[in-house]
C-alpha cells in the first residue's frame, strides 16, 4: 500500500490554494494512485415518472436529471425497466404493452465509479372489457296472468363491477333490479331485452325470445244492478261488463233471473212479475270453455207495501260483494 507523508500532503495543500476543490481532489487521487486514504462520495440517484400507473399500453418518461455527485459528477445513466429492457440516456420513455406490475431502477455513476440506485413502481393496467349478459327467464313458454321470473344475476364481468341492470319485457314495460318477476296480460311472443353496464361503463345487451300463452285459468264474473229493489213489474238492469279473464277472454254470458227467465249478453234488463226476492245468476265462459258463476238478490216489492229493513240490507250486502274469485 503506498503512502503519503504530511510533508507531501501539506505542499500539495498549499499549491493548490488557487484551485478548486475538484482540481485538488483530482491532484491528490494522482499523487496518491492506489492510496487507500483517498474517500469518494456516492452519487445520489433520482427519478422523476410522468406518471406511475394507467391502461396498457402506458407510456412512461422518465428523467434522472435530478440525480447528482455530492464530490464530482454522475457522468453514467442506467436504466432497468423492469420488462427485461434498459437504456442508458439521462432521459428515457417507455412504453409498457403488457399489463402487472414494474419496478423501474436507474443505476447512476460517478467519475470515480461509485454507484447509486432508484427505484419508482409502476402498475399497468388491463384495458377494460365489456360485460357480458346472461338472461334467464323462467317459465318459457309463460301463460297469461302467471308471473314470469327474470333472472341477470348470471351475467358477469371480469372487472367483476356490473353497476346497472335494465330489463325490458318487449310490451313496454321495463325494470331495473337484476332479478324481477312480471306477469303479461296478452298472449303473445315477447321479445325480451336486458341491458347490463359496468363500472367503465361499457355494456352489453341480450335478448330473449318468450312466448306467452293462453293458460288455464277460469274467468270471473262480476255482476251489477241498477237497482236492488225495484216494483213489480219495473225493470231492473244487471250489467256484467266488469267481469274478466287474465289469461283470454270471455266469449259468453248467460243470465239467469230467478223467475224462469233467462237472457245473454254483456247487460241485460228484466221486469218481474210478482214480488219477492230473487237470485239472478250471471255465468261467463272463457274462450277454452271454462265457466264461473255469481249470483246477487234482488227484491221485488208490490207497489205501495211496506218496505222490509232487514231484507234491503241483506240485498245490499250481496250487492256489494256480488262476486267471488275462483281461487
Ligand atoms: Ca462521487
Ligand atoms: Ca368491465
Ligand atoms: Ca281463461
Amino acid at each position: 500500500m503506498a503512502t503519503v507523508s504530511f510533508r507531501q500532503l501539506r505542499s500539495h495543500k498549499l499549491t493548490a490554494k488557487r484551485w478548486s476543490l475538484r482540481s485538488l481532489v483530482v491532484i491528490l487521487s494522482a499523487a496518491l494512485s492506489g492510496c487507500m486514504l483517498f474517500s469518494n462520495v456516492p452519487p445520489v440517484a433520482s427519478i422523476q415518472a410522468s406518471t406511475t400507473s394507467g391502461t396498457v399500453p402506458l407510456y412512461v418518461e422518465l428523467d434522472g436529471g435530478a440525480s447528482y455527485d455530492p464530490d464530482g459528477a454522475v457522468v453514467h445513466y442506467q436504466w432497468a425497466f423492469g420488462d427485461g429492457t434498459s437504456a442508458n440516456q439521462i432521459r428515457s420513455e417507455h412504453a409498457f404493452s403488457i399489463p402487472g406490475g414494474y419496478t423501474i431502477t436507474l443505476t447512476v455513476r460517478d467519475n470515480n465509479g461509485a454507484t447509486a440506485s432508484a427505484q419508482v413502481a409502476v402498475r399497468v393496467n388491463a384495458p377494460n372489457r365489456p360485460p357480458v349478459a346472461v338472461a334467464q327467464v323462467s317459465p318459457d313458454p309463460a301463460t297469461v296472468g302467471e308471473p314470469v321470473t327474470f333472472d341477470a344475476s348470471g351475467s358477469t364481468d371480469v372487472e367483476d363491477k356490473i353497476i346497472a341492470y335494465s330489463w325490458e319485457f318487449g310490451d313496454g314495460t321495463s325494470a331495473a333490479t337484476p332479478s324481477t318477476t312480471y306477469t303479461y296480460v296478452e298472449p303473445g311472443t315477447y321479445t325480451v331485452a336486458l341491458l347490463v353496464i359496468d363500472a367503465a361503463g361499457a355494456g352489453c345487451r341480450t335478448t330473449h325470445v318468450l312466448e306467452v300463452q293462453l293458460g288455464d285459468l277460469a274467468p270471473q264474473p262480476v255482476i251489477s244492478s241498477s237497482s236492488d229493489s225495484v216494483q213489480v213489474g219495473e225493470a231492473v238492469r244487471f250489467d256484467g261488463g266488469d267481469s274478466f279473464d287474465r289469461d283470454g277472454v270471455i266469449l259468453n254470458y248467460s243470465w239467469d233471473f230467478g223467475d224462469g227467465a233467462a237472457s245473454t249478453g254483456s247487460s241485460t234488463a228484466h221486469a218481474y212479475a210478482s214480488s219477492g226476492i230473487y237470485r239472478v245468476r250471471l255465468t261467463v265462459t272463457d274462450d277454452i270453455g271454462l265457466r264461473e258463476s255469481v249470483e246477487l238478490r234482488i227484491r221485488v216489492g208490490d207497489s205501495g207495501s211496506s218496505s222490509d229493513t232487514e231484507d234491503s240490507e241483506t240485498v245490499s250486502r250481496l250487492l256489494r260483494s256480488s262476486f267471488a274469485r275462483r281461487t
